[in-house]
């Protein structure tokens, strides 16, 4: 953070906004380029065009530490993938009504169903469902838990902080694609311990423990997670059994790669930022797993990025829904008949907004690589197999700071055709 130098210390906010040019400070040029709320200003760096140094005025004058109240560097995104604060609603993301997994009849007709679901994957890789059979009453509660949770000062989030040994529990720094999330988190895991590889080395064969870690406060919030985590597990393998249906699997074709899962659910908290139009509360991105089922609260921010024109789309709340999102693992499975969606969330400067993503993860052990069912000599393997605990191992560490490359992706074990 940069303070201001002695002579332009703002008396004000309004002398920082009248201020003309530029100065020196610290041998860099600077010039003031914009000032976008009463107490917050931006400095460009002359020598770095797209690197911004986001300040707050008290801060600067106070010196305080940094804290998620307030704009740090870290936070700033390269401009091309600022949010834009007026951003379209999603048109057509499609809306699927499960109802007919809980008729009364032994064999429901699913053709329909699948097919909307196959073609919901095909064409956008996201979708929102209804009468999905989670109960609105556990969300409830569990929705109020988390609120509760947070309200918490930091000192009493922190007993449960995760790093790079405790991999669940709380945590505000994660970063997506090397730039901070303005966001706070809580994780937990389906199954406890999960188990996973005690390093990246390929050749290393030793397994570790990874435990959950509850909070005394509020009492009742290690219960209403594990009773959210049963619904979502019950849901996320019928969907994949739909999914597999879609692709003319049998159904059960996934279900084996789950047994000893590495699924975890996260409570998000995004708190209101004082500048939306240069931090993101979780940068763009591509769900790593096989599923991703979310719930939002009515707050909106959520946003995807249409495949027909590049465009970033706000998913509008649909009361008591879940959105559904195809992750990298079933684009490999699928040899990319559906693909994953890139997606990131919009903060705002008045409400705080708070999300559950369940991320349906398999075994360690499961080395993902496209179906043989769904490959031919026609349609030869797009990606070379990648062991999924080794790369989940990679992606969990390389999330808790900034690092100088890029993170693990399915892309680097994408194989190159020629036509
Ligand atoms: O908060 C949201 O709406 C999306 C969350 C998400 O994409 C994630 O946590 O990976």
């Amino acid at each position: 953070m940069l303070p201001l130098p002695p002579t332009y210390r703002p008396q004000s906010t309004l002398f920082i906004k009248d201020f003309p040019g530029s100065f020196k400070f610290n041998q860099s040029e600077l010039a003031l380029d914009k000032v976008n709320h009463c107490d917050l200003g931006v400095i460009s760096h002359r020598q770095k065009p797209n690197s911004f140094t986001l300040f707050s005025i008290d801060q600067t004058l106070t010196n305080k530490a940094t804290t998620m109240g307030e704009v740090d560097p870290a936070f700033i995104q390269e401009l091309e993938h600022r949010p834009k604060l007026s951003t379209s609603e999603a048109e057509g993301i499609p809306l699927i009504d499960l109802s007919v997994l809980n008729s009364a009849d032994a064999e429901p007709d699913l053709q329909s169903l699948v097919s909307e679901i196959g073609n919901a994957c095909r064409e956008w890789g996201f979708f929102q469902i209804v009468n999905h059979g989670v109960s609105v009453e556990q969300r409830q509660k569990l929705e109020n838990a988390c609120r509760e949770f947070f309200a918490q000062p930091l000192e009493e989030k922190v007993k449960v902080r995760r790093d790079e040994v405790k991999i669940y529990g709380y945590y505000d720094r994660e970063h997506t694609k090397n730039v901070r999330d303005w966001k706070e988190v809580f994780d937990f895991s389906l199954q406890n311990p999960t188990i996973v590889p005690a390093s990246t080395d390929p050749d290393d064969k030793e397994v570790v423990e990874w435990h959950n870690q509850w909070p005394d406060n509020p009492p009742e919030l290690r219960e209403v997670c594990e009773e959210f985590a049963e619904e979502l597990q019950k849901l996320g393998y019928k969907l994949m059994e739909l999914i597999a249906l879609s692709l003319g699997l049998p159904p059960n074709r996934f279900l084996g790669f789950f047994k000893d899962q590495t699924s975890y659910i996260r409570l998000n908290h995004y708190p209101p930022c004082p500048a939306p139009d240069l931090a993101l509360g979780l940068g763009r991105h591509n769900d790593s797993g096989a599923l991703t089922i979310l719930y939002q609260d009515d707050v909106g921010g959520l946003e995807v990025k249409r495949r027909s024109d590049g465009e970033w789309i706000r998913v509008k709340p649909t009361p008591d829904a879940l959105i559904v999102n195809v992750g990298d693992i079933i684009q490999v499975w699928s040899n990319e008949t559906y693909k994953s969606m890139e997606h990131r969330v919009a903060v705002n400067s008045e409400r705080e907004r708070f999300s559950i993503p369940f991320f349906f993860y398999p075994a360690h052990y499961t080395m993902v690589q496209p179906l043989e069912e769904l490959t031919s000599e026609k349609n030869p393997p797009k990606y070379r197999p990648y062991n999924w605990g080794k790369f989940l191992i990679n992606k969990k560490v390389s999330n808790l700071k900034k690092l100088d490359v890029e993170n693990i992706q399915i892309h680097q074990f994408k194989i190159q055709h020629t036509a």
